[in-house]
């Protein structure tokens, strides 16, 4: 038994000497947020990396996801999933727009095309599509249904930094895609986010409503916030820039190791990810088969034992009582895949003896 808890994740941090000297540049300039020097630097560094053309920083995904929402002018009701983080609906409500609960695929806990298409009425005014756990699904059968309805598309892509579909970063895809670098992610800058724009003009406008919309020192030109990412969250990026593919590859190895290890347990279903898609191995989660007695009851083990899964996503969105009036379509996937899911420890610093003390209990329980 471990005296300390081993986690679900725990953030991959640059060493504090490193971390300190880009952030001195911050104190001597005394600049530290407002588009500083460590910000703009931060966001050439992300251009380089994803290959896209047009970034803003944010201070964290969830106002950056709504943010995305009032730059692409979200109206009505919006189509969303149910298996997701809070934060992708909360978004929708925090901008008084409606969430309309469709269901996802059976495998990855994705929106699917046709069920979104089934759903979109003439009250529908956005989609509000995720990669869950940084895996995108059917990418262009979404953006196929959205060009077919005229409606904007956003990817909350919250955990998907560094993922790849077809050779090419996944935030590609939709209007605007949001990423998290909050301290859970598999890329943190404490907190943060980021959007991804299509084209320059739509770059300025998000940049503005993250700024309180002012367009000038007398003139404010809407209804803005502050979303700002700040110099000490900028540094830290930068210098995270420089290890990420080294973390990318130790989570593979620990992807890898859980993968070989329960791959002929029976009662378990594994994530099965195409060739297509390069991932970041964000994400651990085994679904039991057997549903959510099973899951509970190792649930339970694991924290007996110091180790502390979650239940991503467990209740659904549209389970909780702030959403429980709202719209659901057959939501039969996501709440088959909600109750049985469990998402295993994995992060660049968990030891191969954690490694192997969390897949002998399992292995031992289920066996
Ligand atoms: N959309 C999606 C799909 C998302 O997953 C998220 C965020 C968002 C939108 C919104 O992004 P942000 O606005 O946050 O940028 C956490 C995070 O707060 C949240 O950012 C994240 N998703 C979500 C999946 O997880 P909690 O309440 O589960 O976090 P917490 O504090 O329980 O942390 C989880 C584990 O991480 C802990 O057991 C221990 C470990 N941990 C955590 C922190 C904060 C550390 O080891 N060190 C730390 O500093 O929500």
């Amino acid at each position: 038994m471990f005296n300390n808890k081993i986690y679900v994740t725990k953030p991959s941090l640059p060493p504090i000497e490193e971390y300190t000297k880009i952030l001195s540049r911050a104190w001597d300039a005394k600049w530290i947020t407002n588009d500083g020097e460590l910000h703009q630097e931060f966001e050439e560094e992300l251009y380089r990396y994803l290959g896209v053309e047009y970034i803003s920083l944010f201070n964290n995904a969830t106002i950056a996801l709504l943010i995305a929402q009032k730059a692409l002018e979200f109206k009505g009701e919006i189509i969303t999933t149910p298996y997701s983080f809070i934060a992708t609906a909360h978004s929708i409500k925090w901008n008084g727009l409606t969430p309309i609960f469709v269901d996802t695929d059976d495998r990855f806990g994705n929106l699917l095309p046709e069920k979104v298409e089934e759903a979109i009425s003439e009250k529908t005014g956005g989609i509000l599509a995720v990669h869950n756990y940084g895996i995108p699904s059917d990418v262009k059968g979404m953006q196929k249904v959205a060009e077919k309805y005229e409606l904007p598309l956003i990817y909350d892509a919250a955990p998907a930094m560094g993922v790849k579909y077809k050779g090419k970063t996944i935030l590609h895809y939709g209007d605007l895609a949001v990423l998290s670098f909050h301290a859970t992610k598999v890329f943190t800058t404490f907190e943060g986010g980021a959007i991804i724009s299509r084209s320059a003009k739509m770059k300025k406008k998000i940049d503005q409503l993250k700024n309180f919309a002012i367009l000038g020192p007398e003139e404010v030109g809407g209804l803005g916030i502050n979303g700002k990412m700040n110099e000490a969250e900028s540094a830290m990026g930068l210098l995270q820039m420089k290890y990420i593919d080294r973390n990318i590859k130790k989570r593979k190895e620990i992807y890898k190791f859980y993968t070989d290890s329960l791959k002929s347990t029976d009662d378990i279903r594994l994530l099965d990810i195409p060739n297509i898609i390069e991932y970041n191995y964000a994400y651990f989660p085994i679904f039991f088969t057997k549903g959510l007695s099973i899951r509970d009851k190792i649930y339970d083990i694991f924290m007996k034992h110091n180790i502390v899964c979650r239940k991503y996503w467990y209740p659904l969105i549209s389970d909780h009582d702030i959403y429980s009036k709202c719209k659901k379509h057959n939501l039969i996937n996501s709440k088959k895949l909600s109750d049985s899911n469990l998402c295993l420890p994995i992060y660049p610093d968990l030891t191969k003896s954690e490694q192997n003390y969390i897949i002998d209990i399992l292995i031992d329980e289920l066996t």
